[in-house]
Formats: structure tokens, sequence, C-alpha cells
């Protein structure tokens, strides 16, 4: 057997943070997400989507084109039903958080839920507007309960069409009933991929592939679209402030307390509980300097968005973070927590803390809440880390940080561009159409250890900057910038081309614009819309020169968001590997055959060179059609200074010395 290959730290991760604690896990005999995809490469057949185990005369691993399964089932068949699958799972993770966020508003709205209350009244004023419940002269309480009934019911909701479809342009919404893809309702269309997908039902791939559209679209235009607009009404709507992020926000002397996960409920309340000055007493009995709150995942960036709370980092920083040995507990929820967790912090005195009533780990500490004991239960899990804080031993904190301006909510951007009093993005489509902005990316997704931490975010997102391109970012994407200083107003200096510095100044923001956790690409979704029904770039999102990337994407959600946003008239390519490689005609399907259809189309792509060539040509060729003038830097900036031309003259390696200080991912 061929001898194990492992890269080294550096060709791990991007990320100064992340080498050190690489060595020590190392010195320590201690695997990591990094260490194990070195030691398990992937299997050849499943990660091809070419292993149908959806009955049990299989597994069928079909390896060449033209075998069939036992059913007789074909490759297309099956990669296209593995391909649903896991848009079905993405959307019913996404889906079913904003079901719980319905619950607790309507718990808050009760007064049953202590501690929760409605905070953006504007927002839900707004909410109730696309939901069609009245709001003149009603106690906001009582809109509450209809807007939290109607989402509710939306879930369970067996005919018709779900309320938020209208938030699209006309067009795409026409073309959704036309092509009879719009979502009857959320649960609906994730049982009926199930169905249609077990063993002897739909065998013909493009038609399982329309429902996997029709089951994305309940998630990005219903199930993800209401946790946004709940979890604003419930804890605010984010807006920019300045925070921290990196392992470097850990501190030696306080007690750290790391939320991971996606929910934000428990986390607000474990918030007010860090701040709560008898729990602050409390820890300085123990010896502790004060209790010190940082997140990783989207946990982190709901709190990070809204309340500043510093971020330890993205997916891939969560076994570092107790590899540091300076966290007392890790308090998780949903989503994206790694098996691995307990296992590795029993070589520290770390706890993990499981709370959702969804999810127990073995080995970690189960105390479970639910929003109408919230508080209660924060206060119980800051104490219990307080109690810990003297089990400490030697700490390894990487002093690596970057200040980060986030919260780039739609709401706060059409009042950062129209104006305090009148919200409106035709600042946008005016710098789009004179070319002074070639066109947006969305930057979005995860870290995967199969390609290097963070390698293929910076790679992109500093070549789209130099071609002035606008980057908007959520979730793992959005961490892996804002460690890099992308999401500071100061780096439009250093990173963007002309015409986009231009405008960062002019505005006064970051070239790149830190819109939320993985649920808020439905932020991208309404700013989208809004261009598109602005005026001048068309009148459907299929018009708009923007792209949307996820270079290191690994989650069944990333699979659901891809195609709603394809669904939704968008390019979205995706980095790593194609998982459905196994079938030419799922990958054409997915592709060519689904921007004939709906405008929008999903690519497979590993390099991010070819990446960002694929996206500027997308964006060249949407403005071409638009009859925009073809993009010209040499334009804008005269009244500034040149660095950046200069820079972007020199070798990729030297530029990339220059920009991240470290080597070309490779
Ligand atoms: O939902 S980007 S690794 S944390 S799945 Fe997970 Fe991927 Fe990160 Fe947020 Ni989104």
């Amino acid at each position: 057997m061929a001898k194990k290959e492992f890269r080294t730290p550096e060709q791990a991760s991007a990320d100064p943070a992340a080498i050190p604690l690489l060595e020590l896990a190392e010195a320590m005999g201690v695997s990591t997400a990094f260490s194990r995809a070195d030691s398990m490469p992937p299997c050849p057949i499943g990660s091809r989507g070419m292993c149908c185990s959806m009955c049990l005369m299989g597994p069928c691993r079909l390896t060449k084109d033209g075998q069939v399964g036992v059913c007789g089932a074909t490759l297309e068949t099956i990669t296209a039903r593995i391909f649903a699958r896991h848009v079905a799972a993405g959307s019913a993770a996404h889906s079913d958080h904003g079901r719980d966020l319905a619950f607790t508003l309507r718990a808050a709205a009760k007064g049953e839920a202590k501690g929760f209350k409605i905070r953006d009244p504007f927002k839900l004023k707004a909410v109730a507007g696309y939901l069609g419940i009245p709001t003149d002269g009603r106690p906001l309480n009582d809109i509450a309960v209809d807007i939290a009934d109607n989402a509710i019911a939306q879930f369970g909701q067996q005919k018709g069409e779900l309320a938020y479809l209208k938030r699209a342009p006309k067009k795409r919404y026409d073309l959704w009933k036309e092509l009879d893809i719009a979502p009857r309702g959320i649960d609906r269309e994730v049982v009926e991929v199930m169905h249609r997908t077990h063993m002897g039902d739909d065998q013909e791939a493009e038609h399982i592939l329309d429902q996997a559209m029709r089951c994305a679209l309940s998630d990005g235009w219903g199930g993800s679209m209401l946790a946004t607009d709940i979890s604003d009404i419930l804890f605010g709507t984010p807006s920019p402030l300045v925070s921290q992020v990196n392992l470097g926000v850990l501190k030696d002397d306080e007690v750290n307390v790391i939320i991971h996960g996606h929910e934000p409920t428990l986390a607000e309340m474990l918030v007010t509980a860090m701040n709560d000055p008898e729990l602050i007493a409390y820890a300085k009995t123990k010896g502790a300097n004060g209790l010190n709150m940082a997140g990783i995942c989207c946990t982190s960036n709901e709190t990070l968005v809204r309340h500043g709370v510093p971020s330890a980092g993205n997916f891939l920083h969560q076994e570092l973070a107790i590899l540091t040995g300076a966290v007392e507990a890790m308090v998780v929820d949903v989503q994206c927590i790694m098996q691995a967790l307990p296992n590795l912090a029993g070589n520290f005195h770390t706890e993990i803390i499981t709370t959702s009533p969804k999810v127990k780990i073995q080995g970690a500490t189960h105390i479970p809440f639910d929003e109408h004991n919230a508080l209660e239960v924060a206060r119980q899990i800051v104490r219990r880390a307080i109690d810990n804080y003297p089990n400490r031993k030697g700490t390894t904190i990487p002093d690596v940080v970057s200040d980060v301006v986030p919260g780039f909510s739609h709401e706060y951007i059409n009042y950062m561009l129209g104006g305090s009093f009148r919200a409106s993005l035709r600042p946008l489509n005016d710098a789009i159409m004179s070319g002074r902005i070639r066109g947006v990316v969305a930057n979005v997704g995860c870290n995967n250890p199969r390609v290097q931490q963070d390698g293929a975010h910076n790679s992109v997102v500093a070549q789209l900057l130099a071609n002035d391109v606008l980057v908007v970012e959520t979730g793992c994407g959005a961490l892996a910038s804002a460690k890099c200083g992308l999401l500071l107003g100061e780096a439009a200096m250093e990173w963007a081309g002309p015409g986009l510095r231009e405008v960062c100044e002019a505005v006064g923001i970051p070239p790149v614009l830190h819109m939320g956790s993985c649920v808020d690409n439905t932020r991208i979704l309404t700013v989208l819309s809004q261009m598109a029904t602005e005026g001048g770039l068309g009148e459907d999102i299929s018009d708009v020169p923007a792209v949307a990337l996820a270079p290191e994407w690994m989650s069944e959600k990333a699979m659901a968001i891809a195609s709603y946003a394809a669904a939704s008239g968008a390019y979205v390519i995706m980095g790593v590997h194609n998982p459905v490689d196994g079938s030419e005609e799922v990958t054409r399907i997915l592709s060519e055959g689904w921007e004939e259809k709906v405008g929008g189309k999903i690519e497979f792509v590993i390099e991010p060179d070819e990446i960002v060539a694929r996206s500027l040509a997308h964006i060249d060729k949407k403005r071409a059609a638009l009859g925009l003038p073809a993009y010209d830097p040499d334009k804008w900036g005269k009244s500034g200074d040149r660095r950046m031309e200069a820079l972007l003259e020199l070798p990729l390696d030297v530029q990339a010395e220059a920009l991240y200080g470290m080597p070309v991912p490779a």
C-alpha cells in the first residue's frame, strides 16, 4: 500500500494562526480534520456520485458509463438522485432552523420566552407586509404572533405557493410558475425529493433535478429567508460595527466560552449572561480576570454581525480552538459540529456542551434548552465554564487577530447607498452601469480540509477585488476574508482596483461586505432582486452581472444554496471537486441544461484562477448583453495613487506575498 502523504501545516492552511496549532497536534499525536483528510482519501466511486445505496439490493458501485445497478438504474439516474438528496438534506437543515425561530418568535410575542422580545419593529412591519398581515393600529406582539403562525403554516403548506416568491423579480416568479417549480410548501418539497428518489420512483435525471430546484427554492425563498427575517425581528437587523476575528481573540487570563453551530437563540442569551456582573464577579473568585465569549462558524456570524462578539474563526478552526487549551466550554447547537470534538477535548480541560434537543454527541455534556428557559440555561453554562477555569493547564493562543467591520444587511446597504431617508440601490446600479464596478460576486460557503484552508477564498477574492468586482460574503467565506483583513474600509486602498476603490472610498465601505450567516444568503437574493428591478441592469436576476462562488464548500447546505441561487438565475461556481462527475449528462444538465431552462447554472471548477477567469468572463458577457460599456480600469482612479496596478504587474507569487504575507496557495 502506498505511503500516506501528509501535508505540511502551511500546505493545509493559509491562516498563520493555524500553523502552531497544527504543529502542536502533530507533536501531541492527536488527529484533526486536516490529518484525517490526508490519511483517508475520498472514496473514488462515491465522491463522483457513482455509488447508489438507495435500496438494499446494493449498494451498487458503478464504475463506467453504460453500467447499470441491480434495478437497472443508470449513472444519470443515480447521480441525479444523490445530488437531489443532498439538496433536500441541506434545505431541511436551513429550513428547520427557520421553523425553530418562528416558534421562538411566537413564544416571545406571547410573553412565554423570558429574555426575548421584538428588537426591530420596522422589520416586523416589513415582514408583515410581505405576508399580507395587517399592521395598522395593532400591538407589535399581535402582529408577531400572526407572522409566526403564517411562517409555521408555510412549512406544512400543501398547495399554492410560498409567500416570499413574489419578492423575486416578476419575470423570475413567472418563470418558476411556468416551469412548475414554484415551491408549494417548505416541508412538502423536501418530502417529495425523498419520495421521488426512493427505489423505483422518478428515473429521469432532468425531472429529478427539477424537483431538486423546487426543493432548494423552498429553502432560499422560504425556510432560510424566514430564518433571516425572524432573526432580525428578534435580535435586531445588522448594521456595521467593529470587532475582531481569529484565534487571537481568546484570552489567556479570562474564562473563554466558544459558541459554535448555527442558531442565534441560545447564543443571544449567552451574550446577556456573559455580561452579567454577578457572573463576572464569580469568575474573579476563580482567579480569572473576566469572561470572554467568541464564536465559530455561523453562530459566530450571527453574534458577530449583530453584537460584535469576536469570532475565533471558521469551520476548520473548531478543533484548533480546542488545541489552544484556553477554552473552558465549547457550546454547540446544530450543524457543522465535528464529532471529533469531545475526543480532542479529552486531551484538555475543555467541556463540549450540546444544547439542542436535536443534537447529542457521545462524550459531550448535554444541557438541553428551549426558548422558554434560554436565559436560565445560559447562566448555568457560564457558571460551569467558570468552574472549569482552574482546571486549565498550559495555553497556546496564536497572537493572530484581524479587525473586522461586519453587519451589512441588505437594509443597511440600501440606506448606506441611498441616504439616511431614502433607501436605494441606485448608486450601486449606476456604478455598475458606468463600469466603475465591473460586477458583483457573492463568495460564500465552507472550508474543506481536502483543500488548503482559506487558500481558495483568499485567492479568488484578492483577484476579484483587483478587477473591480464588489464582493459580498456570508458564512465561512466571510470569516476567511475577515481573517485576511479584507472586511475593513482601508482594505479598498490596498486590494481594490481603481473603480471599486473610488466607490468604496466615496461611500466609506469595505470592498468585501459581510452579510451574515449561511441562512443570510437570502439577503443576497434580496439585493440581486432589487438590483434587477431598480433599473438599468435588466429585469431579472439572470440579467445582472453577478456570480456566486463557493470555492471551499463541503456541506449539503452549500448544495442547497447553490441550487436555489442557480434556480434564481445566478451563475454558481463550486470548487473542491465535482460530486456528479460520474455522469457527464448530470454535469451537463446542472450547467448548460439549467442555464437554458432557468438562466442560472452550477459548474464545478477546482482551480481558483479558473474560477476567477470564468467569473469575469460571465460578468463581461452580462455587461455586453445589457449594452453596458466594456470594463476599462484605465478610466478610473486617476486622482489616486497607482499602487495596486503596479503590484498587479508583478508575478503572482510576489503579489500573494505582498497581499497575504504568505506564499500563493498551491
Ligand atoms: O452554514 S459555510 S462550514 S458554518 S455550512 Fe458550515 Fe459551510 Fe461554514 Fe455556516 Ni454554511
